[in-house]
């Protein structure tokens, strides 16, 4: 069950998955990121039929995504998902910009990266969603090369395979956990190496990307799923409500986390509408599991809870209060702001995506969006009476550096 905390004693670091385990899970990572750098293809089929029990030797490494149709309540909805999310991020600054500076010209060539690959996890639960959170920014920011891979185990998911149709991606790569980020890092045989890899995962996902990032971008960390709730209303408070929004990022895997900022008055309720729902839920074995990496924190002073939520950094903070903007200002740290019972449409329909920055992250990146794949690119073009009064400052930097041919080089411009 959750863990009962006053602020005063709680500290942000609390149960972090154990340093030993992660260092266990770090090396089996290298190891298969090895693995498929040096060997290829034949380690891939070696680790698909390990981990997926999956034979790409014989079914291979992607399928062609079937021209299927559907006329069913999740594709209309899931059209409505797409255009709310363009949407939103059509309204992102991602324009390139120039000035003139006498005859000179200065600038920012804001330009996309060309070939990106989404990850899209497996396990129990279908996520056509994280499809579309990924992809749509990355059409919006005019990548060219997309490519998209998942477990073998969801080859038959009809509702993903209808998005990433009407989406316009024509194969789905068949190949889950470290071994396909290491595959699109480096390329195969088979496997197209890229410049971007993206998406949530599972903690093997998570740790990859981050061991492959450098030869590669990546969009950042994001593994297992978290909530904070602040609770900092209580007139005509709706309680069940507010357990449901925080129990359903804790339904994703064991792994996920959570926190309730709350006044004591409520604690004995939320305790036992939790309990209830619990029971009553049919993912209530993991629920329980990432119930003991969660805490339900006392604390009745505003400023103090901010606090709170700056140090954690979670995932998604939930400010339960009508008028929770005021708090807009002081929050520093968190991957997105929901006021009043908006985080769940957060997952899936409110428009800003769901891939967002876990386990304290949120401290120094930001959730996946369309400037996640642009880079910048200086722009310089001095004029001949620019280079030359310049050079004399230049060529005095460069002496100085101890730089002999800069210096010669910045000399041919000046005055004299
Ligand atoms: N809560 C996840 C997003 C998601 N939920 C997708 C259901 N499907 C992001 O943390
Ligand atoms: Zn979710």
């Amino acid at each position: 069950m959750i863990n009962v905390i006053r602020g005063k004693d709680f500290d942000p670091n609390f149960l972090r998955i154990e340093d030993s385990k992660i260092k266990e899970i770090e090396k089996n990572v290298e190891f298969i990121i090895e693995e498929v750098k040096t060997k290829g293809d034949l380690a891939l089929y070696d680790f698909s039929l390990r981990y997926d029990n999956y034979d790409s030797r014989k079914y291979g490494f992607k399928i062609n995504v079937p021209d299927i149709d559907l006329s069913t309540d999740f594709a209309v909805a899931i059209k409505v998902m797409i255009e709310r999310v363009k949407n939103y991020y059509m309204h992102e600054y991602k324009n390139s910009w120039f000035y003139k500076d006498g005859e000179s010209i200065f600038g920012q060539l804001v330009v996309p990266v060309d070939s990106v690959l989404l990850y899209v996890p497996g396990g129990r639960a279908s996520y056509p969603s994280t499809v579309v959170m990924g992809l749509v920014p990355a059409i919006i920011a005019g990548v060219k090369n997309l490519y998209v891979t998942t477990p073998p185990s969801k080859r038959d998911d009809k509702n993903l395979l209808y998005t990433l149709r009407i989406l316009g991606i024509k194969e789905l790569y068949l190949l889950g956990g470290a071994h396909a980020i290491s595959a699109f890092a480096y390329g195969t045989e088979s496997i197209p190496k890229v410049d971007m890899i993206i998406g949530p995962g599972n903690l093997y996902v998570a740790l990859a990307k981050k061991k492959v990032f450098g030869d590669v971008n990546i969009d950042g960390i994001f593994g297992p799923s978290e909530v904070l709730v602040w609770v900092n209303y209580d007139k005509d408070l709706n309680l069940r409500k507010v357990v449901c929004d925080f129990l359903a990022q804790l339904e994703h895997s064991p792994y996920d986390r959570g926190w309730i900022i709350v006044s004591e008055n409520l604690v004995y309720d939320l305790l036992e509408l939790i309990k209830k729902e619990v029971e009553d839920s049919e993912r209530g074995d993991i629920l329980k599991e990432s119930l003991k990496n969660s805490f339900l924190i006392i604390e009745e002073n505003e400023k103090n809870a901010i606090n709170l939520i700056n140090q954690i950094g979670p995932e998604h903070l939930e400010i339960i209060d009508p008028f929770g903007e005021r708090y807009i200002p002081y929050i520093k740290n968190a991957g997105a702001i929901f006021i009043n019972h908006s985080s769940i449409f957060g997952d899936f329909i409110a428009g800003p995506s769901h891939i967002l920055p876990t386990g304290g992250s949120a401290k120094f990146s930001s959730g996946l969006s369309v400037n996640s794949f642009l880079k910048r690119i200086s722009f310089v073009k001095l004029s001949t009476q620019d280079q030359k009064i310049l050079a004399k400052y230049g060529s005095t930097i460069a002496r100085e550096e101890g730089f002999y041919m800069h210096e010669k080089s910045l000399r041919n411009y000046g005055e004299e």
